[in-house]
């Protein structure tokens, strides 16, 4: 049988290239800054996110903790939405680690934080408050339907952060695919940002890593935060070199993930008893309602795995599914019969 599998983007393989460059690549001790794989996606990243300098991570949690180690000092406040993957899935890493405060403020619907709410966090100087120091916005935003936040938002809370003397990281996992929804370049998106880190090993399709971005400056504290936290990786060029082919090959088929995520979603939104709204999804990931008595996401989910679907339970009610290289039209159809039958028995 079979598997579609609608977890994760995560969930994706190494293609053939990247198998190939991995199996080529040449390498060095990168810790020493002599690994030319690992060198060459940095600078290709940078070149794509229209910063200065980047550094390879192990992960978007690391890429995220050692931005914010880079920001802040012990004590220090970031500003960010309750629905935020940092804050809610990166085991409260800014504090346990950093001892940095998260001040949340609600995720909108479609994974924005309100300007009003920005401004209304921003601590004054006073000697009970800690120091605002950063805003973490996400893009695409993961539990908000992988909403992509647009040019003009970004230049807002750039506004702000500017009057404020803050800084602004965006947790950009899946920035690629926002910019390939919303028709721009991911420079345009981060050009608000003073950092910004992606990942590779979601939509991009290689099995290890994310790049954060920013100023030579930003980038240099980054490395040592990404030591002190044991990121410091040697030959990690077999690593890198499917980086660089994610950077190559992977980022205008992103589109094709968009078109499944959507006929998933209008499939869904015709069957009774799940609810979910088409016009909300505009990246890979989707999240619906299953409205039925008696039927809760977990049973829901191992019924339809049975038949060889899988999906994520998320809560009381909701269910995650997300596309990526590995699932065509016809997986979605197939998907589709499978779902119409569980919720028809
Ligand atoms: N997200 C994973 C799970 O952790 C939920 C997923 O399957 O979606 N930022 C965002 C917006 C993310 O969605 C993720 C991973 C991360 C950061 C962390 O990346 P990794 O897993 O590489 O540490």
């Amino acid at each position: 049988m079979r598997i579609i599998d609608l977890r994760s983007d995560t969930m994706t393989q190494p293609t053939e290239s990247m198998r190939r460059a991995m199996a080529e690549a040449k390498v060095g001790d990168d810790v020493f800054g002599e690994d030319p794989t690992v060198n060459r996606l940095e600078e290709m990243a940078a070149e794509r996110l229209g910063k200065e300098a980047a550094l390879f991570v192990t992960s978007g949690t690391m890429g995220n903790l050692v931005s914010q180690l880079a920001h802040c000092g012990r004590g220090d406040e970031i500003i960010l939405g309750g629905q935020a993957h940092t804050f809610f899935f990166e085991q409260g890493g800014s504090a346990a680690v950093g001892g940095i405060h998260p001040r949340t403020v609600p995720n909108q619907p479609d994974g924005k934080l309100a300007l009003e709410d920005i401004e209304a966090a921003i601590r004054g100087d006073n000697i009970h408050f800690p120091k605002t120091r950063l805003i973490i916005l996400e893009n695409t935003h993961n539990l908000c339907n992988g909403s992509p936040l647009d040019t003009d938002y970004m230049k807002s809370v750039g506004d702000i952060a500017r009057r404020h003397q803050l800084k602004i990281h965006v947790d950009g996992a899946r920035i690629f695919n926002a910019a390939v929804a919303l028709g721009v370049k991911p420079k345009d998106l981060a050009a608000e940002a003073d950092s910004v880190s992606f990942c590779l090993s979601k939509g991009l399709a290689a099995p290890v890593g994310s790049v954060v971005c920013g100023t030579k400056d930003f980038i240099n504290e980054a490395r040592r935060a990404r030591k002190i936290l044991g990121g410091g990786m040697r030959q990690a060029g077999v690593l890198a070199a499917a980086g660089i082919v994610s950077l190559n090959e992977m980022v205008e088929r992103l589109a094709e993930d968009h078109a499944n995520a959507k006929k998933l979603a209008k499939g869904l939104a015709e069957m009774p008893h799940i609810s979910i709204n088409p016009d909300h999804i505009h990246t890979n990931i989707i999240f619906f309602d299953i409205t039925r008595e008696g039927i809760k996401p977990e049973k829901f989910v191992q019924e339809i795995d049975a038949a060889g679907i899988r999906m994520l339970p998320v809560g009381a009610q909701k269910v995650r599914a997300v596309t990526h290289y590995h699932i065509t039209s016809e997986d979605i159809d197939q998907a589709l019969d499978v779902i119409s039958k569980v919720m028809s028995k």
